[in-house]
């Protein structure tokens, strides 16, 4: 086994953690204050070639691997997972199109976001259904040569702001997964309008919208698979996006571990700074143990999906891990800040409120058991 990275992915951690330094810390707080997407980072973002990473080369992409997309998701999540997922939901709005798109489709919805800064979202939860994903209620119907959209998505990232939408469907609400379509909406389609959620606990520098689509004509052409493959094209494309939830996840669990470590060697208790008390070191090991291993996690599953192996069950055990190792890293910093860190004048009051969403979205960690569980019983 090599544990080594390429050269060409140390630079690209490289580059993302310097970026990260440069663009996001520096803003994070600002933004989460003011819950705004920072939209100058995106612009920055794809000036750097950290955007849309997964764009294949013949549509004028990078074409990075899913180890490539986990190196740039940690050192964002060390940064701001806010801003993770903004630049993250793009590349899991972009993974539908590569799993279940034609040459063609790739080409058409990926080219002109090789050229401008531009989001994807991929909106599949609706107002009364996340789990039951097969369950959806938004009504497709084939009038001539095109789909005609009702209904309302829920929690979707950069919803109404990304150029492309990948909406899943049903042609019969009956029918189950068998009756669900995916197409490709773009953003200035009549009919389809957003409201923004306000007051999220954390990760606000991300804008999570309700998705809503009135009479939206969207031609067949912009249909991602056949009739009755929308849920698998979802299912497909989770078992890959979850792995940068993962690895985003220990960024955030390494950024609390350090910010940790500063302030124990700063502060003082019974005449010595903290760090030298047991009590504080077996918080920091637990932290190191919690990184190593989930980095070690994720890595693996990242491996398989470049190898085109299957990975649906290491990705869910990697996505389920690392969050609630993540939850629990910021959870004890703030410990080891005590009261400061219950305030936002130190960065790990942001870190909790940030980290508790990577538990619930791309499949809350109760759904990545389930998907667990069925790979050890069948
Ligand atoms: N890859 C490919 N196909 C898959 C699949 C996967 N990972 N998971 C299921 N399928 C296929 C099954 O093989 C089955 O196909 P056939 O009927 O042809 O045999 C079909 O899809 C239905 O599968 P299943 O019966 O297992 O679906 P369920 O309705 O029981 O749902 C769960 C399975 C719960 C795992 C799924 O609904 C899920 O992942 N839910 C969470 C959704 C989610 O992550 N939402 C977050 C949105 S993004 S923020």
């Amino acid at each position: 086994m090599d544990f080594t990275l390429s050269d060409e992915q140390r630079q690209l951690q490289q580059l993302a953690r310097d970026f990260t330094r440069k663009e996001i810390i520096p803003i994070a707080a600002e933004y989460d204050q003011k819950e705004e997407l920072p939209w100058q980072v995106v612009e920055k973002a794809f000036e750097v070639g950290l955007l849309n990473v997964a764009i294949p080369e013949h549509a004028g992409g990078l074409g990075l691997g899913m180890l490539d997309e986990c190196l740039i998701g940690e050192e964002i999540g060390y940064g701001c997972m806010g801003i993770y997922t903004v630049l993250m939901a793009s590349e899991l709005g972009l993974t539908p199109i590569l799993v279940g798109g034609t040459e063609e489709q790739q080409k058409r919805f990926c080219q002109p976001m090789t050229e401008k800064a531009g989001l994807y979202a991929f909106a599949l939860s609706e107002p009364n259904n996340g789990s039951d994903a097969a369950a959806m209620h938004t009504m497709a119907v084939l009038d001539g040569d095109e789909w005609v959209l009702n209904g309302t998505k829920m929690w979707i990232s950069n919803g109404g702001m990304a150029e492309w939408t990948v909406v899943f469907a049903t042609t019969d609400r009956q029918g189950g997964h068998r009756a669900t379509v995916a197409l490709v909406v773009p953003k200035d389609a009549p009919g389809f309008t957003y409201n923004k959620i306000k007051h999220k606990m954390g990760q606000r520098a991300s804008l999570t919208s309700e998705l809503v689509f009135e009479n939206v004509r969207v031609p067949k052409e912009n249909q991602l698979g056949g009739l009755g493959d929308g849920f698998k094209i979802a299912m497909k494309t989770l078992d890959k996006t979850r792995i940068p939830v993962a690895a985003g996840s220990v960024g955030l669990a390494r950024r609390a571990m350090e910010e940790s470590i500063k302030y124990a060697k700063e502060r003082a208790a019974f005449g010595k700074p903290i760090a030298e008390f047991q009590a504080i070191q077996f918080k920091l090991a637990e932290m190191a143990m919690g990184i190593e291993t989930g980095r070690l996690m994720y890595q693996k599953a990242a491996w398989l999906v470049d190898q085109h192996q299957p990975h649906g069950f290491e990705s869910a055990i990697a996505k389920a891990y690392c969050s609630e190792m993540a939850f629990d890293a910021a959870n004890e910093a703030i410990q080891v800040h005590g009261g400061y860190g219950y305030v936002g004048e130190y960065p790990v009051e942001k870190l909790l409120r940030d980290v508790k969403l990577n538990q619930i979205y791309e499949g809350t960690n109760e759904i990545q058991r389930v998907v667990i569980s069925r790979n050890l019983l069948k």
